[in-house]
């Protein structure tokens, strides 16, 4: 049998200083490469283009597909106008992204969203997010921790019965945190599966669909620190994509 092929949405890097200062690159982390090759799926790059019809023939390439993380979503997308802590967005990606959700579903591949993937999936749903978190009216843990991605900082707890829970067979765990912006109002017809302490929202999951799921952490920078996580959430993934098959 094949192994199913798992889209991974690309971003771009502006080069910020040597020869090709100010050079866009299109790239994608290479953790999210590893871990999809580690469980066994074929990864596959999609760059940002806002042509429709190829981004109808990138989602017809692929059996899975990864949301990855990156720039703040424009708030506009959730109706609001920028606050002061807001950070760099990207609106063509932004719009790339809805694109590759609304056709993916169409397909029912499944998806999976990691922390700026989380914010997209619930923003294209009718979600809010804070657009920092320091807006949030409550102690609020770190979660932009130093810069070791492969150290595990803060507590989630799964809910029970979830997809998540499934997934981890665990309900509470220690995951890194590089976000600094958190879901305000979940979507509908969504289900909030996983939370921080503190309780910040770090896991999603969508009622009515077989596999759309959300988390706000990376389990993909995990993958020799914590391999089981790495290979639980992705390994979920890469299952049902086979499914397709
Ligand atoms: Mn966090």
């Amino acid at each position: 049998m094949k192994k199913p092929i798992i889209g991974i949405s690309a971003n771009i890097l502006k080069d910020q200083s040597g020869s090709f200062a100010g050079y866009q690159r299109a790239y994608v982390n290479e953790d999210y490469v590893i871990s999809v090759l580690k469980n066994g799926g074929v990864p596959f790059i999609i760059p940002i283009n806002q042509n429709s019809e190829v981004i109808q023939q990138q989602i017809e390439q692929i059996d899975g597909l990864i949301l990855t993380g990156g720039y703040d979503v424009d708030p506009h997308n959730y109706h609001e106008e920028p606050l002061n802590k807001l950070e760099a967005t990207m609106p063509i990606r932004d719009e790339f992204e809805f694109a590759l959700i609304k056709l993916a579903v169409k397909k029912k591949i499944p998806i999976l969203g990691i922390c700026r993937g989380i914010q997209i999936i619930n923003t294209f749903y009718g979600g809010t997010l804070y657009q920092d978190l320091s807006y949030r009216q409550k102690i609020t843990y770190r979660h932009y921790q130093g810069d070791n991605p492969t150290q595990v900082t803060h507590t989630v707890k799964v809910e029970p019965h979830s997809k998540l829970a499934a997934i981890f067979h665990k309900s509470k765990f220690l995951v890194n945190s590089f976000h600094h912006q958190i879901i305000k109002q979940v979507a509908p017809n969504f289900t909030v599966a996983a939370k921080a302490g503190d309780g910040v929202i770090e896991g999603i999951e969508a009622n009515n669909y077989p596999y759309l799921i959300g988390i706000q952490w990376h389990p993909e920078m995990l993958h020799t620190s914590e391999p089981e996580m790495n290979q639980q959430i992705f390994g979920s993934l890469i299952k049902q994509a086979k499914t397709r098959k």
